[in-house]
């Protein structure tokens, strides 16, 4: 630990705040020349593309720095509580037009460069976002730290700084084929590593038993190999408030110890093997998104960002003489989903093992340390970790979890005097089908709060997830439900809107999206409606433009768009759209339908499916092999057609979602945990056709029925059909627009005559069907009927669209916070 000058500075300048460059059109223009030379060696006459997106990224950070510098000074000095905010995926987006945005440099830039010569857009286009996280869960946290940035909340977010994110997914003869991200490849000027604040993680090895000078007992941790955090921080900065968090993101490298080894041994390649094998830990972002693999190098991964996280701010954010029996004073920390859970037993061993605490001392201070988010209900994606994996890996906390485990039984034996089978079920260690930790319990018993994500998931993750725990500790469960950062998905995402909205109520809606409500009287005013339509039919033409020179795709005008973006899960049944699509293809052609009697409508997917999960895949082939068909039918030019981009990210998405006229969200009821695609699409204007499922149920709610298509069963009548015995193939039988449209499928019609190519889909839907699909089927048609019906009166669509404008506002990720802060973080902004 050292910090700062060895003797006192004398020049003035050393201890003068850092000076931010002017916000005028000449001064962005110097500094960005000035970046563009001493940072990329080049002239302006000779600068690349890339060149010019790198010298102004330098230059907006500059803009940042003295507000960067200035937070930390600030929060430190106030010894303010910070939110440590632990998150294996953070799916950023890019950097550069948020940081214009917060910085309000847009116009100064865009000036500036076109004096240059240059296009602030072709600049903005030439940025590859990072893309560290999966989906919602990931996309979540970086929602979270924007709305705590601009909330003047201190938060360190913690995670993996990914060398490879997402894949990137391309379409070979329409099947999905991953290629790696390579984010990193074109520079990264969003970063600051700190190579000289590395930490070491180790692992593996033994425990052993020594007793101390003072005659104490203690366990002594003989790991058997480590590697290096090297951490690179990243600004997080708040929507005009002069306020910038860090994002601290952990890159794996070998230790000396390896050097070592290399010295020792003389074998050369086999010690560089040993360096790669530790830069392996951050080296790819796992792309299960909701079956997590239970593999070894997964829990490497999540004890090496926790390890060095908590190692961290111990040592670099407190104070040199700091007494850790107050540290819930000064962080609480967030488990986004249990992938951080292995911080629970790593700062029991922080405390007891190094810092010499007893051990009701140390676990006084970790439960009132950590709270924990849960995402799914899914029981598979539950994590549970293998004891010989944890006990090889981390043999001393596998120790610490087994005794924290024993405390708790005996707290629950106490409570349920006799009642051993509780006892049993509650236990954080499962013996079937192999013994093994459930991560979700150990966090459960560790956490101050327990939140779900909806109010609907909330309710079940007590009732049917962790009803014992619930019972036992009614208090300690708590509902949260989910936001979007409006800065991004509205204000940056839908110029177009954002100024529409502003010019009626005002721009304060930016951070205080319930101020949207004022927008209700606008609903009726023939004007604003107009206006609201020539602003989603030019979002329709960005993203026609986008599309056409991305993938080539032809997106016909004036049609219905209709969106359904999000992973593709058999459980967010992308295959129920499809049926929908296929019915529509068969009617028309088989003659049972004129296609002048459809509106007009165009379905955008965008989806990727983990690698490995087989129907996912096939799903994704399947529905470029309608399309194909369906685009290229005569009779439905003009009428119907399909279009599915490939590599849907946060940058795609940004162009979608204000085009959109119709979000689907139709996972089977009691499967979506929340959802954030849902209000994203609402605050943009769309409608949504849904199910009673997570956050829909708040969004009905709030917009109303009659602006809310609800079709499908809710979660009681889940449950009661599968109680009773849930057959698919009865639907198949009795609807004859469902059979139809399956056996066109089975024909091979879409797989040029290959009956069996899609057998893995249709008898899955037709034998199994886990998520009723087939059930809903009939339901999903009429709320279609609806949409139509609707569509046709586009004075009563626009209303509908401006009231789910003026009514989502609650779905802001700044509520979610301040709910967070109320309810689970117990403390408030900084001013
Ligand atoms: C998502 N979970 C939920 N998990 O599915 C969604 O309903 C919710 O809105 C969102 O979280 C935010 O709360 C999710 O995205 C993952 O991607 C995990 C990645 C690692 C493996 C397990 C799933």
């Amino acid at each position: 630990r050292s910090f700062g000058p060895a003797s006192t500075p004398t020049h003035p300048l050393a201890t003068a705040p850092v000076g931010m460059p002017s916000h005028s059109v000449d001064g962005f223009v110097r500094e960005f020349l000035h970046e563009l030379n001493t940072n990329q060696g080049v002239t302006l006459s000779r600068s690349s593309v890339n060149d010019q997106y790198l010298a102004l990224a330098s230059t907006v950070k500059n803009y940042l720095m003295a507000r960067w510098l200035e937070t930390g000074r600030k929060t430190r000095e106030a010894k303010a509580k910070t939110i440590g905010y632990l998150s294996a995926e953070y799916l950023l987006g890019r950097q550069l037009g948020n940081a214009l945005l917060a910085t309000d440099l847009n116009e100064v830039a865009s000036k500036g460069l076109e004096l240059c010569g240059l296009d602030l857009a072709t600049l903005r286009a030439q940025e590859v976002e990072p893309g560290l996280g999966n989906g919602g869960l990931g996309r979540l946290a970086a929602c979270f730290i924007d709305s705590l940035a601009t909330m003047d909340v201190p938060c360190i977010g913690y995670g993996i700084r990914y060398e490879y994110g997402i894949f990137r997914q391309t379409f070979v003869d329409g099947r999905q084929v991953e290629q790696p991200d390579t984010w990193l490849a074109l520079g990264s000027p969003w970063e600051f590593p700190h190579p000289e604040a590395s930490v070491q993680v180790n692992f593996g090895g033994h425990t052993e038993k020594a007793t101390g000078a003072d005659g104490k007992e203690r366990t002594r941790w003989v790991p058997a190999w480590n590697v290096l955090g090297v951490p690179y921080n990243y600004m997080v900065p708040g929507y005009l408030n002069g306020r910038v968090n860090t994002l601290r993101l952990w890159s794996a490298q070998a230790t000396k110890a390896f050097d070592l080894q290399i010295f020792n041994s003389g074998d050369y390649a086999q010690a560089v093997r040993a360096q790669t094998f530790a830069e392996n830990i951050s080296k790819v972002l796992y792309p299960e998104d909701s079956t997590p693999q239970g593999k070894e190098l997964r829990l490497q991964q999540q004890y090496f960002f926790v390890a060095c996280s908590l190692r961290d701010f111990i040592d670099n954010e407190l104070e040199e003489d700091f007494d850790l029996h107050n540290l819930p004073e000064r962080i609480t920390y967030q488990l986004n989903d249990t992938h951080p859970v292995i911080a629970v037993p790593e700062l029991m061993r922080l405390l007891i093992d190094e810092h010499d605490f007893a051990w009701d001392e140390a676990w006084e201070v970790t439960r009132h340390c950590f709270n924990y988010t849960c995402h799914t209900l899914l029981p598979e994606a539950l994590e549970v970790w293998p004891t010989e994996l944890l006990g090889r890996l981390l043999p001393r906390h596998l120790e610490i979890i087994y005794q924290i485990n024993e405390e708790f039984l005996d707290d629950v034996r106490e409570a349920f005097p006799g009642d051993e089978i509780r006892a049993r079920r509650m236990s954080m260690i499962a013996e079937h089908p192999e013994r093994g930790v459930r991560m979700a319990y150990l966090a459960t018993v560790a956490a101050s709060k327990v939140n779900g994500v909806a109010e609907l998931h909330s309710q079940l993750l007590r009732d049917k997830v962790l009803p014992d725990f619930s019972e036992l500790w009614p208090d300690k469960f708590t509902n949260v439900t989910n936001g979007v950062t409006p800065r991004r998905f509205v204000k940056l995402a839908n110029p177009r809107l954002s100024d529409l909205i502003s010019d009626a109520i005002g721009s304060g809606w930016v951070t205080d999206l319930e101020r949207l409500k004022e927008l209700e009287p606008y609903a009726d005013d023939p004007e604003f409606k107009e206006k609201f339509r020539e602003v989603k039919a030019a979002n329709k033409t960005r993203l026609t433009t986008l599309l056409k020179a991305r993938d080539g795709i032809e997106l016909p005008d004036g049609h219905l768009l209709d969106v359904m973006v999000k992973r593709l899960h058999e459980y967010k049944r992308q295959s129920l759209k499809l049926l929908h699509i296929v019915s529509l293809y068969e009617q028309v052609t088989s003659g049972k339908l004129s296609a002048s009697d459809l509106t007009p409508r165009t379905v955008v997917f965008g989806a990727k499916a983990a690698p490995g999960y087989k129907i996912a895949k096939d799903t994704i082939y399947l529905i470029n092999k309608v399309a194909a068909k369906v685009n290229a039918a005569p009779e439905l030019e003009g009428r119907l057609k399909v279009a599915f981009p490939a590599n849907y990210n946060v940058t795609l998405a940004e162009e979608l979602i204000p085009a959109a006229d119709l979000s689907e969200q139709i996972s089977l009821a009691g499967m979506e945990a929340s959802g954030t695609g849902n209000m994203k699409l609402a605050l943009n204007g769309a409608l949504t056709i849904g199910t009673d499922d997570g956050a829909n149920v708040e969004i009905r709610r709030l917009v109303g029925d009659k602006h809310f298509f609800l079709f499908g069963m809710n979660e009681p009548q889940v449950a009661e059909l599968s109680a009773k015995g849930y057959d698919p193939g009865s639907y198949y039988q009795s609807n004859e627009q469902l059979r139809s449209a399956l056996d066109l499928i089975l024909s091979g019609h879409f797989s040029d005559g290959d009956q069996h190519q899609f057998d893995s889909v249709v008898f899955n839907l037709l034998n199994e069907d886990r998520f009723m699909a087939l059930a809903d089927f009939q339901s999903y048609i009429d709320a279609q009927a609806k949409v139509e019906e609707r569509y046709a009166d586009q004075e009563a669509w626009t209303r509908s669209a401006i009231l789910n404008v003026a009514r989502t506002g609650y779905f802001s990720s700044d509520r979610a916070m301040r709910d967070y802060l109320q309810r689970i973080w117990h403390t408030t902004p900084m001013i």
